[in-house]
């Protein structure tokens, strides 16, 4: 049966040997030495096991998820730190502003762990795959410039895919599967390579004599359900021919509502930046009235031509859906990054947040 697709343009974006990444940025002296990240029981150094390590540790075989003790056994040159989760957060959520504010929408943003995460070009990059590709150098630019720290990005027609493509240049690749490519993409790989796929379904699959992707593609969908169920067989099937339907999360119900863009061309011109100012604002108040949220606070965000990224907050006196205190205090903080900086602006963008839910009048001065 034909099943209708809709075209999309998906990015998975994981950012390279994270822990251990954040850690060479915070200590330049650590660059050139193989880096492992430990997570220490309370035990002491003695116990506890590997979070991540850098690919010059890996060179010598040390792995994510191995024993410490292990590791060290492996690579006595190596240094060896304790994990600073809080600090990794911190980066974690820098990164993933930048991520969520090239994604077509609100709807068009997945975390999916704390180092990477989906989103969806299709309308900005207008379904075209050489437009996504420069869209992906430009999110990795824009991450390098702000964190200093590296990813690798995947853009393909789906999750699945785009998932599988990020992975497979790393450190610091970019990889474009277009509609076209999937199958040749999928075609050689290990059945264990496609995500999702564990250590069990390896093994059964193996049992049914399925070594490959391409093996498991053109296998009778009946037979995989009477192995493994109706929707793990199904699954399985559609999988293998690269296709994979499933929605990003989004962000049901969130706590924020944004718009971002990007000026047509680099400038500092005022009358050029209000005026996009307006047009974002316009979208935001829309999506806030047809939620019938108020906002308590508000943020505007600058990218510059460099790419370095600037936001100012304010909090409002009270909870309001009012465009002309929007428009009227970003215009103030914008004032403020003209002042503040001589370069070009690349890319602004408003959100509101604190959203209360709105009792049905427009503002408090409705009363
Ligand atoms: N992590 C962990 N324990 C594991 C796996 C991962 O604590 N068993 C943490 C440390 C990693 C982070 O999660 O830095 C992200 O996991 P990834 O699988 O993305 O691995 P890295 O980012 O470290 O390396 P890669 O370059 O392969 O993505
Ligand atoms: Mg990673
Ligand atoms: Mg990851």
């Amino acid at each position: 049966m034909e099943q209708f697709i809709i075209p999309r343009v998906i990015v998975h974006v994981d950012m390279d040997y994270f822990y251990a990444a954040i850690e060479e940025r915070e200590d330049p002296s650590l660059r050139g030495k193989a880096v492992v990240v430990c997570m220490y029981s309370n035990r002491g150094e003695s116990s506890g096991a590997v979070s991540t390590s850098n690919y010059l540790a890996r060179e010598t075989g040390i792995r994510s998820a191995m024993p410490c003790k292990i590791a060290r056994s492996k690579n006595p040159d190596a240094v060896f730190l304790p994990v600073r989760k809080q600090l990794y957060e911190q980066v974690s959520e820098k990164v993933m502003t930048i991520l969520r504010s090239n994604a077509d929408n609100e709807e068009g943003f997945e975390k999916v762990s704390i180092d990477e995460a989906f989103i969806e070009i299709t309308e900005s990059c207008k379904n075209d795959y050489d437009i996504a590709k420069d869209m992906g150098i430009r999110i990795k630019e824009e991450i390098k410039a702000n964190e200093n720290i590296t990813c690798s990005v995947g853009i393909a027609p789906n999750k699945l895919i785009a998932k599988m493509a990020s992975s497979f240049q790393k450190p610091d690749g970019i990889t474009v599967v277009r509609p076209n490519d999937v199958k040749d993409f999928l075609k050689p790989m290990p059945v264990k390579k496609l995500w999702g796929i564990g250590k069990v379904t390896e093994e059964k699959l193996y049992e049914i004599g399925i070594r490959t992707v391409s093996e498991l593609a053109s296998c009778d969908v009946m037979e995989l359900i009477s192995s493994f169920g109706k929707s793990k067989g199904m699954w399985l099937k559609n999988a293998a021919n690269g296709e994979d339907p499933t929605p990003l999360k989004g962000r049901k119900g969130a706590d924020q509502i944004g718009r971002m863009a990007s000026l047509e061309h680099d400038s500092r011109n005022e009358s050029m930046i209000f005026l996009l100012l307006n047009e974002l604002i316009g979208d935001v108040i829309v999506k806030a009235e047809a939620r019938k949220v108020y906002f308590r606070s508000m943020t505007v965000t600058v990218i510059f031509s460099d790419f370095k990224t600037s936001t100012k907050s304010r909090t409002l006196s009270h909870a309001v859906c009012d465009r002309n205190i929007l428009m009227e205090t970003a215009k103030e903080i914008m004032n403020k990054f003209l002042e503040e900086s001589a370069m070009n602006f690349r890319r602004i963008g408003i959100r509101v947040e604190d959203l209360q839910e709105s009792t049905g009048q427009k503002n408090i001065f409705d009363f």
